[in-house]
């Protein structure tokens, strides 16, 4: 029998919202300068209303050189001139809540932007009252004498994590880029700077934050080295020692204080978390942290154990091991899950879960949103996902890429001649890469795919003549309808799809994804195929066949009533109502 929990998750209203994420560079560009803008976001509310979204997350638009996408910040309470102003911003926020819609800002405070005053007046001296704020080592010296860095981790676009500073004859901490130094938090005084950022944004009336790379912000103190594995390995991984540090959750106490006297929504990136126990320390009700945290288990499926751009084979069998271990976990025990297959960071989900094959495009990206969006969870879908865009096509050449992670590596391995490594990369790139879901939203078939009057920043991908809003609209069988008809459900059936239990059906299976939800007397069954062809799918034997059972949404036109083998088609999902 599937599993009823004995008690139910407590209410509230971040539970039951769902968040839209908007990429602000290429969402859509209103002044013609070929970047997106807020005044874009502004002009495409109803697009995002009419979704079924009631929260949008903007990454990051404060100022910033844009080495990283506006991840790299250099004043955190102006915006960048590239995106409009803060006047476009109170507007922004007017005309959200006017349509009982929210907003949630993107804190990014783990680092900085080297151009942030803070880290240019650090440099001009030991003295500055803000070199505490970032993380200063003298050198190591080598065997031979030579100047070495601090230690030997690595940083997440590759090489160092430590940036010599020659003036200093000291190294600043980089997790990220080197133009992104990683704040102290052991100094009081940015601990401070941080609340008084969090209280300025939730002041002006945004509702709340995604918190970006925040388990890395306490780190051990002793910065120790990696133990080495490879004699010609210079750095390694040391997610142990600065991912869910010793303070982590005193700095997270603090902001979630602030957070919930505003009654504010938050959703940390958690990405290296894979203990459903680590994540809960964060979001259960009793420890005041965070709402919710994104985990990467799913997204991290496909990727090689040195990396997204090596290889990872998988099967359905551990993909529905991670959703019910994550599924199960967080409801049982007052936690809560943040359900996303995109995001700015990851390939499009329809060319990685799905197919992007002309003939199963659509119908694959409609599966998808019914595996996704009828979890439980607070769920997240990223610009375009409700389009079903692609990745970039293999055609696009290396030099149409703007990340800079793919320059940092790709330069690398040109450098060390590494063909072999190179070859791999390309074909990883393609799928993983984080261009795949930074290129312009489709919006018409009009030239740039209406995102723009000139050439974008980063290219438009050509199938916009046909994969595009104007033309979704339009067609009540479209993604963006389907997407629309799974949000209807989650708000027309809130007490089974927001507050129900989830269980999973034959876990064994290889093609076929199914699970339950319940609650109380009410029952749903999801039947997901994953495969390109048809499987006749036997019934698990606990189904009581013959029972009345209504068909809440299905991606084809007709579909089998639940008998004992159903017939299920390349990529359908079928969703009944089983009381
Ligand atoms: O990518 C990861 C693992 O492969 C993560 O662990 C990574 O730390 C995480 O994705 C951090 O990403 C965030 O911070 C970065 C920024 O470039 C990303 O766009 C952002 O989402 C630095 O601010
Ligand atoms: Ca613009």
């Amino acid at each position: 029998m599937p599993s009823f929990a004995a008690k139910e998750p407590t209410r509230s209203w971040w539970k039951e919202s769902n968040v839209y994420q908007i990429y602000p560079s290429s969402f859509k560009d209103t002044n013609g300068d070929g970047i997106g803008d807020i005044q874009g976001i502004i002009s495409e509310l109803d697009h995002i209303k009419g979704l079924g979204a009631d929260i949008i997350w903007i990454c990051p638009c404060y100022r910033s050189p844009q080495v990283d996408m506006g991840y790299d910040i250099s004043d955190y309470r102006d915006i960048d001139p590239r995106y409009g102003t803060l006047a476009d911003i109170d507007e922004l926020i007017e005309k959200l809540h006017e349509r009982g819609m929210k907003l949630l800002m993107d804190l990014v405070v783990n680092h900085t932007s080297d151009q942030h005053m803070w880290f240019q007046s650090a440099l001009t001296s030991k003295d500055s009252p803000y070199r505490d704020y970032y993380v200063w080592k003298k050198p190591k010296t080598g065997p031979n004498g030579e100047r070495l860095p601090p230690n030997n981790w690595m940083s997440e676009f590759s090489g160092s994590v430590w940036e010599y500073d020659a003036a200093s004859d000291e190294y600043y901490l980089h997790l990220f880029a080197v133009e992104q130094p990683d704040l102290n938090w052991e100094n009081p005084k940015v601990v401070e700077e941080v609340h008084s950022i969090v209280r300025y944004w939730l002041d002006k009336g945004v509702d709340g934050f995604r918190l970006d790379a925040i388990n890395y912000i306490s780190k051990d103190t002793t910065y120790p080295d990696v133990a080495a594995t490879d004699s010609d390995q210079l750095y390694y991984d040391g997610k142990q020692f600065y991912s869910n540090g010793p303070r982590m959750h005193e700095f997270l106490q603090g902001i979630g204080k602030i957070l919930k006297s505003y009654n504010a929504f938050s959703v940390g990136e958690m990405g290296a978390f894979k203990d459903p126990k680590d994540v809960l320390d964060v979001v259960a009700e009793s420890r005041v942290e965070l709402n919710m945290v994104f985990q990467f288990e799913i997204v991290d499926i496909d990727c090689g154990t040195s990396g997204r751009y090596f290889p990872q084979n998988w099967n359905l069998p551990q993909l529905k091991q991670i959703v019910t271990k994550w599924q199960t976990s967080m409801y049982e025990n007052d936690g809560w899950n943040a359900l996303f297959l995109e995001n700015h960071d990851q390939g499009r989900s329809v060319s990685r879960f799905g197919s992007d094959l002309p003939e199963f495009r659509s119908i694959s990206a409609k599966m998808l949103a019914t595996f996704l969006g009828l979890q439980s969870g607070t769920v997240f879908v990223y610009q375009g996902q409700e389009l079903g865009m692609a990745n970039i096509p293999t055609t696009w050449d290396i030099s149409q890429f703007r990340d800079l992670w793919v320059f940092n590596v790709y330069n690398e391995l040109v450098k060390a001649q590494d063909l072999t490594t190179l070859k791999v990369f390309k074909t990883e790139l393609h799928k993983k890469g984080r261009d795949n879901s930074r290129t312009p939203v489709q919006w018409n078939s009009s030239d740039y795919a209406g995102f723009s009057a000139v050439q974008p920043w980063i290219s438009v991908i050509d199938d916009y003549t046909t994969v595009n809003a104007a033309a979704q609209y339009e067609d009540p069988k479209s993604v963006y309808n389907y997407w629309s008809s799974v949000f209807k459900l989650r708000k027309s059936h809130k007490d089974l799809f927001v507050y129900g239990a989830f269980s999973l059906i034959d876990p064994t299976n290889e093609e076929i994804f199914a699970y339950e939800r319940t609650y109380r007397e009410q029952r749903a069954l999801v039947v997901l195929s994953f495969s390109a062809k048809s499987v006749s799918w036997s019934l698990p034997k606990h189904y009581d066949i013959g029972e009345k059972s209504d068909v809440l949404l299905a991606n084809y036109d007709d579909c089998s009533p639940l008998v004992s083998k159903i017939e299920i088609r390349p990529f359908e999902a079928i969703v009944y109502k089983l009381d």
